[in-house]
């Protein structure tokens, strides 16, 4: 299998995280891919992913897996099922919902980011990129209060958690969440411990 990926991407950083945790690392051939936001992203975007986007999975069979979420999905069925994603009940849907949340909280930081680094200066809409930064706080926010998602056991909900926080502090350095959120703070240095979320932190700035 191959994987597009960069490492500055918290998407295909929580692949990644889920495949070594998963014993599926060796099975993976990493792929390193540049989609620039507002360019055509040829032939990326024709051949691959008309979403321009990564991480997309390419199967030995020509089949393609996207969605970070739906990767690490497969990889999961692949080692047996039930690992990072319950497989029935009702800690699959809180799980399930848990990590919609998150990614979500991590498509609001990237567009932050793009409106910052992409839109030309005069045409930025300030009150646009803030509305997303506070759903990405209120977020976070609202993980600091579910002590049952910090200290579970580890699943896809805790991967996209840790690569929000590191998310944060890769591209809004100076956002403060340690301080707002100490129960995240304390999480992240947890997760820090496992070898899979250590080595995958984004690069220097
Ligand atoms: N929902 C997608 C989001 C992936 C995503 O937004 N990836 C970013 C990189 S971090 C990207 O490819 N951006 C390029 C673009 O939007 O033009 C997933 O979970 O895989």
């Amino acid at each position: 299998m191959k994987l597009t990926f960069s490492p500055a991407s918290p998407f295909a950083r929580k692949v990644r995280i889920a495949a070594i945790e998963l014993g599926l690392i060796d099975k993976i051939e990493f792929v390193p891919t540049t989609v620039a936001p507002g360019q055509p992203n040829e032939p990326y975007s024709h051949d691959i992913n008309p979403l321009k986007k990564l991480p997309v999975l390419l199967l030995d069979n020509g089949d393609i897996i996207l969605d970070s979420y739906v990767i690490v999905e497969y990889l999961d069925e692949l080692a047996g099922g039930g690992k990072l994603i319950p497989a029935s009940g009702p800690a699959r849907w809180k799980v399930k919902s848990d990590h919609s949340l998150l990614q979500g909280m991590l498509d609001s930081m990237l567009l932050c980011r793009y409106e910052n680094i992409v839109r030309p200066q005069p045409l930025r809409w300030q009150a646009w990129s803030d509305d997303h930064w506070h759903r990405a706080w209120l977020g976070m926010a609202h993980f600091e209060a579910q002590p049952d998602v910090l200290s579970r056991t580890f699943d896809i909900a805790q991967i996209g958690l840790v690569c929000v926080l590191d998310y944060a502090d890769f591209r809004f350095p100076d956002c403060g969440w340690r301080k707002a959120y100490p129960k995240l703070d304390a999480f992240h240095q947890k997760m820090l411990e496992r070898p899979s979320v250590n080595i995958s932190l984004p690069p220097p700035a």
